[in-house]
């Protein structure tokens, strides 16, 4: 029988690329977002290409009733979840700590944080009684180091990371494994979103430099679900050979 995964923010960037990977190793799918119609788009592109099944649900991961009420609502087909790849989120605005914007503040740590937690306590009686389960959760190296203007976003991923290790403590009599990747610089859409639409400034992030790709990042999150049983990789830190972490770039 097919492994289920459900992977939160398919609509584009890594999660997309995480459904086309899984699917090509015939993983059936729970994807989620907000862009139902790009959802729809993606299902129907994978179920032909790989003959899998696809389940859309469409919903705003910061609502929590929304997000609850959505997992459940999954029939019984759907139910046995072996993999939840924890990576809807986002950044907005990259200001000094004094200028800021209290709303950009909110909406990412109701993303990252708190949507991350929504979904998660909602699946995890999927992911307990399935036995054998797997969270990954997307940090950033944002989450490694704090770099100027990045305050609020370092500050959400910094605490993916602490509720990575607390769910791998708490969850190991489930044995559940609980993996934290913490990608650099990789161009999907995750800058013109930050930069609310200004395509220049999102652009000019990767100038001069080879960026991880959306498949680069989704090849890495696979190959920690291929280990066998007794193995889990923790917490792993990957970034384009141009980047060193979130200071240094050469931009030779
Ligand atoms: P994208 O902007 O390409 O994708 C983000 C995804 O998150 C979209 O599918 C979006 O779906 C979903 N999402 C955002 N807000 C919500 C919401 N309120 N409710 C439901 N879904 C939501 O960016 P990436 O693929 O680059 O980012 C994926 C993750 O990786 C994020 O957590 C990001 O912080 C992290 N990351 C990104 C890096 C990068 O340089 N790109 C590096 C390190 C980490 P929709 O808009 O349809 O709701
Ligand atoms: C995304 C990478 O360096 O823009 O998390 O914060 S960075």
């Amino acid at each position: 029988m097919s492994k289920i995964a459900c992977i939160t923010g398919a609509s584009s960037g890594f999660g997309k690329a995480c459904a086309e990977k899984f699917a090509s190793h015939r993983y059936d799918l729970i994807i989620t977002g907000r862009r139902e119609e790009k959802l729809n788009e993606l299902k129907s592109e994978l179920e032909k290409k790989f003959g899998v099944r696809i389940k859309v649900l469409a919903f705003d991961i910061r609502n929590k009733k929304s997000t609850i009420d959505a997992v459940n609502n999954l029939d019984n087909s759907w139910k046995k979840i072996q993999l939840l790849i924890n990576n809807a989120g986002l950044a907005l605005g990259r200001d000094y700590f004094d200028e800021a914007d209290l709303e950009d503040w909110d909406t990412m740590i109701d993303t990252n944080v708190k949507g991350l937690l929504y979904i998660t306590k909602a699946l995890l009686p999927n992911l307990i009684d399935a036995g054998s389960a797997h969270i990954i959760n997307i940090g950033s190296t944002a989450g490694k180091e704090v770099y100027e203007k990045g305050n609020t976003y370092c500050a959400s991923k910094f605490a993916v990371g602490a509720l990575s290790e607390a769910m791998r403590i708490d969850l190991l009599r489930h044995g559940i494994k609980v993996t934290v990747i913490h990608p650099g610089a990789a161009e999907t859409e995750f800058s013109l979103v930050r930069f609310k639409g200004d395509a220049s400034k999102a652009k000019a992030v990767y100038d001069g430099i080879k960026a991880l790709s959306a498949n680069d990042v989704a090849d890495t999150i696979y190959y920690c679900t291929t280990l066998p049983a007794h193995v889990c990789i923790n917490e792993l830190v990957l970034t384009c050979t141009q980047q060193a972490n979130s200071f240094y770039f050469y931009k030779g």
